[in-house]
């Protein structure tokens, strides 16, 4: 009875013992989390290495924790928030986002704040890897022409959002003040080939999206948290394009995202990728296969993938109309051969027809020979007219004025193709079109449905698009429309 009892009282506490040991090793192999003793010693010293997104400072590498001096400077100029506008940017290192910062954990960081002699007002920096009031706020509020300095021990681990504290700390943060901070492990974080550092905020300005000249701050908008931009790396483009970023197939990539508002929550996504990991929040717990990250206002995301095919990468806010109307779009290029193993690309297309259909119509409501009788209408009338019809039938593919998407609507503006049509184009719009057509030197191989309108709407359409989208004018009369479908 009793060896018995002292026998399972045994077994379990080397059970509980084993399993402790397990769950320490087990979080040991990823990122031990919480605070690391600030009594450990800390030996030497280095200037920290700053960096403009989206590019990131290589990691300290020293075996044991130090003394890293940072030096910040806050320039508030004049740059470009999108082609042809500008905005008064208050910024951290002359650039939105703010410099990068990457320190260890348990490094010591002795912080100092410049405020230019030529800027307008104090500023103040609140990060948020520090541990004390306000983030610093309060020790590093600086005038015009000034520096303050403070220090603070890195406890804590992983990626932080920093930003200007200064009243009103809205219109601070909404000009541009915010940047990312990294404490990583004193060993460092597992190395990947690349490490991005992607940002994104939200503009409220005086002008509409695009709305040229430079623009103001427009506070009721912000109160209303109705941004006209949202913007990876500061401004529309900052990232895309020929600043897009590069890696090759079979690289992998470590993004750094940082949100800094000052209102909206980004759901942050890459087009064409899955995260193989997010560190969810920027924190320790590591969440895997995973397509969308939230990322708060005011916090931050780690994601790693691997690029296993070649293409262009959009990193995008998912609140769609954020990426394609307010500029939340960056892009990474990657450069490499095809694998057909992952990805094999368009293998074919045909026409997909179900039995007894010909070209899908899409319908407009009115059909036609509704109107039989109808008087043939004036050239002011067919324009007036055609207008409305073209934008409820026409322009979702063509575009608002006539100028398609290159490779795959075709232009109507001064279309060749058009003009050399013996039937003026009635038999596109009530037919469809489809196989490989040649417009303005430009090859389409696409499929236009079939468009249900009566003879006097296609009438209409076809003078419009005759008059206003240059095609040599003249009226196409209703009559000849019917003349086409009598022939058919
Ligand atoms: C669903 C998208 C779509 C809609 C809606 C559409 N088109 Fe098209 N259209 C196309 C495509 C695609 C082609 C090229 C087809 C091909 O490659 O053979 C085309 C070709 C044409 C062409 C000949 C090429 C050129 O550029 O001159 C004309 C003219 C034309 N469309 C007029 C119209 C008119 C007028 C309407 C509205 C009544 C209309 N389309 C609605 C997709 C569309
Ligand atoms: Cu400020």
């Amino acid at each position: 009875m009793k060896t018995s009892l002292i026998r399972s009282t045994l077994t379990i506490l080397i059970i509980s013992l084993g399993s402790a040991a397990l769950w320490l090793s087990c979080s040991r192999s990823e990122k031990p989390a919480g605070p690391v003793d600030y009594e450990l010693a800390v030996q030497g010293e280095v200037l920290a290495e700053l960096t403009d997104a989206p590019f990131v400072p290589a990691r300290i590498n020293q075996k044991t924790n130090t003394k890293v001096i940072v030096n910040l400077e806050v320039i508030e100029q004049v740059m470009r928030l999108a082609d042809g506008v500008e905005y008064t940017f208050w910024t951290f290192g002359g650039k939105v986002p703010g410099k990068f910062i990457r320190v260890r954990q348990g490094d010591l960081v002795e912080f100092h704040l410049h405020n230019h002699p030529d800027n307008m007002l104090p500023h103040n920096i609140d990060l948020h890897a520090v541990t004390g009031p306000g983030g610093g706020a309060e020790a590093s509020l600086v005038a015009p022409g000034k520096s303050a300095q403070f220090s603070f021990r890195a406890l804590n681990q992983g990626l932080y959002v920093y930003h200007c504290a200064t009243a009103p700390v809205g219109m601070h943060i909404a000009n541009g003040m915010y940047g990312l901070i990294l404490v990583e492990p004193l060993e460092g974080l597992p190395p990947v080939d690349h490490e991005f550092y992607v940002m994104q905020s939200e503009f409220y300005t005086a002008g509409k999206f695009g709305e040229k000249g430079h623009q103001e701050f427009d506070m009721q908008k912000a109160l209303d948290e109705k941004p006209d931009y949202v913007v990876m790396n500061g401004a529309v483009g900052a990232s895309a394009g020929d600043n897009a970023m590069k890696v090759k197939v079979g690289e992998t990539v470590r993004l750094y995202l940082g949100n800094g508002g000052p209102n909206l929550v980004s759901s942050f996504h890459v087009i064409g990728e899955i995260f193989d990991k997010v560190y969810v929040e920027g924190g320790t717990l590591i969440n895997r296969d995973v397509q969308t990250t939230l990322v708060p206002a005011g916090g931050s995301a780690i994601v790693e993938f691997k690029c296993e095919v070649p293409g262009t990468l959009h990193l995008v806010d998912h609140s769609i109309f954020r990426a394609f109307n307010k500029g939340a779009l960056a892009q990474i290029k990657v450069a490499g051969d095809e694998n057909h193993q992952v990805y094999t690309g368009k293998e074919k297309e045909e026409v997909y027809l179900p039995e007894g259909s010909a070209i899908q119509r899409i319908s407009s409501g009115k059909q036609a020979d509704s109107e039989e009788s109808l008087p043939e209408k004036s050239l002011d009338e067919r324009l007036a007219a055609g207008k409305t019809l073209y934008n409820q039938n026409c322009m979702a593919c063509h575009m608002d004025h006539g100028n398609g998407i290159a490779g795959t609507f075709p232009p109507l503006v001064n279309s060749d193709f058009l003009q050399a049509r013996a039937d003026k184009g009635i038999g596109i719009i009530l037919k469809g079109l489809q196989g490989e057509i040649q417009v303005n030197g430009q090859k389409y191989n696409n499929i236009m449905p079939a468009v249900a309108l009566s003879d006097d709407q296609v009438a209409s359409i076809l003078t419009y698009i005759y008059n206003q989208f240059d095609n040599g004018g003249g009226l196409v009369k209703a009559s000849e429309v019917k003349d086409w479908r009598n022939k058919e």
